[in-house]
């Protein structure tokens, strides 16, 4: 097994002037120019003195330098940690002080913020990318040669690591190992049958496991060009889709695509894919997008620790409502809580098991020890039932998590930070149904029977909140009330509250 980006590499166009990477503005970058550029980088942060293993972190915009880096990191054997921008001081903090990168890229304007946090964690070196992928990060490899010799790796050195909040509050760092994504890249591109000439209109975040893996390795793996975008936005979707071939997003972008105008059958009879993932595409969007445009959402489920598991048949029968078929390669089953095996059609505990199933979590081997079973399978947290015929269906999950607009957002983190306000008693976050985010976040808050607890507002909840963590894990609403309902052991009963706080209960 050889590195990951030698993999995608095999599968890069022989012109080596055909388009990789197709910005806004109508600039290419060519597969001639990711190589020369991910080359001079990755000569840049061995000259440095970075060595294979160390980890590489970066919180920048979505340009192409920010995809070269991780190509770059990819190929001087190094372990990518890609950050949302949205992270504010305190979750920067945490993440350097746990991966302890040799190197760490920020966006000019946080340079303060992220060189306070880099000294306190020891980080050696601190560079910058602005958002027109300029800075000292390509000043520094502007001197250094095209020429680089990918560095050997076996299979499982890591290749990545992906943050993912935990229940308990402390993010756990999912490492994932060159074999983990170069075994599920090559899957989905096959399984999705990548065709010579496909275009992917790329407009997901490059910090997660959809836009980064799914999406440009199934892209780079076939050698296709990317109409890369900063972001989703519908309307710039359709003036693009003409153009594209296949589209992957998370459900939030249906939506948005659905209520724009201009989304019919025409618009996008180039089509040949839309897939999507990251959170549950609701029913009435399925239907509604098949009614408009004549396309059936191809829908396939993963997560972080593995990537993709399971994905509707690309010629089979895209069932609605469900996440599809085990993919080859990855095994699915359905346990009850004492580990025994459910029936056909009967809701219990997923758990999977394949090669893409990550090496376990960044210095937590009891947290990893918890997450297998015994015979070792990975314990998603998710809760479903797979039909006779072999359809995984998600109904829930066990674990306590909020899905918003495809992005993570666990309770505990934001509880702990409300109860640490002044006049707060305890809280409670949930997720409620929202049409455009899927779930929205909301904290139900208990006052303390003190001045403190009387002048407390949902404004000054949330002004409070706002300097502390990314804007996305912000609740959308704060209800102040005077106690939080609770079970017979004493046990918050977020059900209830889910119930009465919903729009239409
Ligand atoms: C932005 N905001 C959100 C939000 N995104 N609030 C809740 N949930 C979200 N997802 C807030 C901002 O903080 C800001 O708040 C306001 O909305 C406007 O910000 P914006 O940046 O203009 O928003 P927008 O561009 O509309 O972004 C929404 C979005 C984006 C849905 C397009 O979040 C997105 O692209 N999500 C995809 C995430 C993703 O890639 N997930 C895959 C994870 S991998 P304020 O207060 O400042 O105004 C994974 C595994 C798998 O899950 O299976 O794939
Ligand atoms: P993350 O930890 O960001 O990788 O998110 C992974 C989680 O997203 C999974 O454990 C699921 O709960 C959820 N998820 C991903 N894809 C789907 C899907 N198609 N339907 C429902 N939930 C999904």
């Amino acid at each position: 097994m050889s590195n990951l980006y030698s993999l995608l590499a095999a599968g890069f166009p022989e012109d080596s002037q055909a388009a990789c990477l197709i910005l806004p503005d109508g600039g290419t970058w060519s597969y001639g120019d990711i190589e020369r550029a991910s080359g001079r980088l990755a000569n840049l942060i061995v000259a440095l003195g970075l060595r294979p293993g160390d980890r590489v972190a970066a919180q920048v915009e979505k340009t192409p330098a920010a995809l070269v880096l991780y190509l770059a990191a990819l190929r001087a054997g190094m372990v990518f940690l890609p950050l949302n921008p949205a992270y504010r001081r305190h979750e920067i903090d945490y993440f350097l002080a746990d991966a302890k990168p040799g190197l760490f890229v920020c966006r000019p304007q946080a340079r303060a913020l992220a060189a306070a946090a880099a000294r306190q964690a020891g980080v050696a070196h601190l560079l910058e990318l602005d958002d027109a992928g300029r800075g000292s990060l390509i000043d520094a490899a502007a001197p250094q040669a095209d020429d680089f010799k990918t560095v050997a790796r076996r299979g499982d050195d890591l290749a990545a690591i992906l943050y993912t909040s935990g229940t308990t509050g402390r993010s756990k760092g999912a490492m994932l190992s060159h074999a983990n994504l170069a075994v599920n890249a090559q899957t989905l591109h096959d399984y999705w049958r990548f065709e010579p000439g496909d275009v992917l209109l790329h407009m997901l975040p490059i910090f997660h496991v959809h836009g980064l893996f799914v999406a440009c390795h199934c892209a780079l793996l076939n050698g296709s060009a990317m109409l890369f975008e900063p972001k989703f936005d519908a309307r710039r979707a359709l003036a693009l889709l003409p153009h594209a071939t296949v589209f992957m997003g998370v459900p939030t972008y249906y939506v948005r695509l659905l209520q724009a105008p201009g989304l019919t059958a025409a618009a996008v009879r180039h089509m040949r894919l839309f897939v999507s993932g990251s959170a549950p595409l609701l029913r009435e969007t399925f239907d509604a997008f098949r009614a408009r445009t004549g396309h059936t959402i191809l829908e396939r489920y993963g997560m972080t620790e593995g990537g993709m598991f399971t994905s509707n048949p690309y010629a089979g029968e895209r069932r609605g409502g469900t996440v599809g078929l085990p993919l080859p390669g990855t095994a699915v089953r359905i346990v009850d809580d004492k580990g025994m095996a459910c029936a056909a059609g009967a809701i219990g505990n997923i758990q999977v098991k394949g090669d893409n199933v990550f090496v376990g979590y960044w210095q937590m081997p009891e947290k990893t020890r918890a997450e297998f079973t015994a015979d070792g399978w990975f314990k998603t947290g998710d809760v479903g039932a797979l039909s006779a015929d072999g359809y995984l269906s998600i109904s829930g999950r066990a674990k306590d998590l909020v899905i918003s607009g495809g992005l993570n957002v666990y309770p505990k983190e934001i509880e702990d930070m409300i109860d640490a306000l002044p006049g707060v008693a305890e809280s409670a976050v949930i997720g409620l149904p929202h049409a455009d985010f899927g779930e929205a976040v909301t904290a139900v808050v208990v006052r303390q029977q003190n001045p403190a607890g009387a002048a407390l507002t949902e404004a000054a909840i949330l002004a409070a909140l706002r300097g502390e963590l990314a804007a996305f894990k912000l609740p959308k609403r704060v209800h102040l009330v005077d106690a939080l309902p609770r079970n017979a052991m004493g046990k918050v009963q977020k059900n209830v509250l889910r119930e009465q706080y919903s729009p239409a209960g």
